[in-house]
């Protein structure tokens, strides 16, 4: 289905990957909201919104919330690559070990618990992509940063990490989970009409990590089997690697990427940078992924498995992942 999303739309959409302050986001959400058709094709596109918007009015609620009292709380990490994506979790589970082992960026790991005091930034490759990958200060039992909480409602994923070297993984499991799911609106029920609707489908996902570790295996059985159904779990060993491309081949399903390859009249085929769109995008969200500018296109031509080589597409036509689009301006 295709969802036709109007030019301003993605005006919009830019600002609020930029936006510093909650309130700033709620305004440009609810403008979003406003302007997106509403049909079949834009349902997805819809039920974010709805999701998003809910959770910023509920605001920094939980234990989080303790002692910040400030309202709008600013914490920013602008968006990088196919997806911006949190690691949240227990202290010493392995998150700084994840983002300095899988990335370029240096984090600080140590067996001593709450050694990272501020996020951390890398990019996770894959194939011909890059994933952002944000490591944070762990979360305690009656305290969480609200800095990290503002990152954990905004990324378009939030990956949990707990480790499967701990006794302790079931109870703080269930600690994480009660965090991720009131950050992430999953079921969110208010009373309010509007907020009513709105049940998220995001199953929470949680890394086991250390399945390298004595006894790891065991602690895997007894999660999946006490969690059947209710999360997804993806065992992986920071430290050796196991388990990286299950994880990394998940984010790409999950964040329902399709790339694009833009080519100039005339010129080769650019392979390493594609335009990333999500799945259900057309012709014009690729043209705008490409540059503003291009949203004027005069016609365009398609490459690939679903189309006749060089094929005149229109604006509205769905496009596909590894397809080719030529704009003629
Ligand atoms: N064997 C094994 N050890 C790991 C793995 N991941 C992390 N560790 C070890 O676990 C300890 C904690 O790792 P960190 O990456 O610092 O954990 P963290 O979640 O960032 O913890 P804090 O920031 O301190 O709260 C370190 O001693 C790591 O070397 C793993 O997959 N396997
Ligand atoms: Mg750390």
């Amino acid at each position: 289905m295709p969802a036709n999303l109007p030019p301003t739309y993605y005006k919009l959409k830019h600002q609020h990957e930029s936006a510093k302050t909650d309130d700033e986001r709620l305004e440009l959400l609810e403008e979003m909201l406003r302007i997106v058709p509403k049909h079949k094709g834009t349902e997805k596109v819809v039920s974010d919104l709805r999701k998003r918007i809910a959770v910023i009015k509920k605001g920094p609620t939980g234990k989080g919330a303790k002692g910040s009292g400030k309202k709008g709380f600013s914490e920013h990490i602008p968006k990088q690559g196919a997806g911006q994506i949190v690691l949240l979790g227990p202290p010493n589970s392995g998150k700084s070990s994840i983002l300095s082992n899988f990335t370029k960026a240096k984090a600080e790991v140590s067996p001593t618990p709450y050694t990272t005091t501020t996020p951390g930034v890398g990019m996770l490759p894959y194939e011909n992509i890059q994933f952002q990958i944000i490591d944070t200060p762990s979360i305690m039992p009656d305290f969480i940063s609200p800095v990290v909480l503002t990152l954990v409602r905004n990324a378009d994923l939030c990956l949990g990490v707990v480790s499967l070297a701990n006794d302790n993984i079931l109870d703080e499991l269930d600690m994480l989970l009660t965090v991720i799911n009131e950050q992430r609106g999953n079921n969110v029920e208010e009373s309010d009409e509007e907020l009513e609707e709105i049940v998220s489908e995001e199953i929470p996902t949680i890394i086991a990590n250390q399945v390298d570790t004595i006894d790891a295996q065991d602690r895997l059985e007894i999660l999946t089997e006490f969690y059947d159904g209710q999360i997804k779990i993806i065992p992986l060993s920071a430290e050796t690697g196991e388990g990286k491309d299950e994880l990394l081949q998940y984010l790409y399903d999950t964040l329902d990427i399709v790339r694009v390859y833009p080519k100039a009249p005339g010129k080769p085929i650019e392979r390493d940078d594609p335009i990333i769109l999500t799945i259900g995008s057309t012709v014009l969200d690729a043209a705008m992924g490409l540059h503003k500018d291009f949203a004027e296109f005069k016609f365009a031509r398609i490459w690939g498995s679903e189309w006749h080589d060089g094929q005149p597409v229109s604006r509205n036509d769905v496009i596909h992942d590894g397809d080719v689009v030529e704009f003629h301006m």
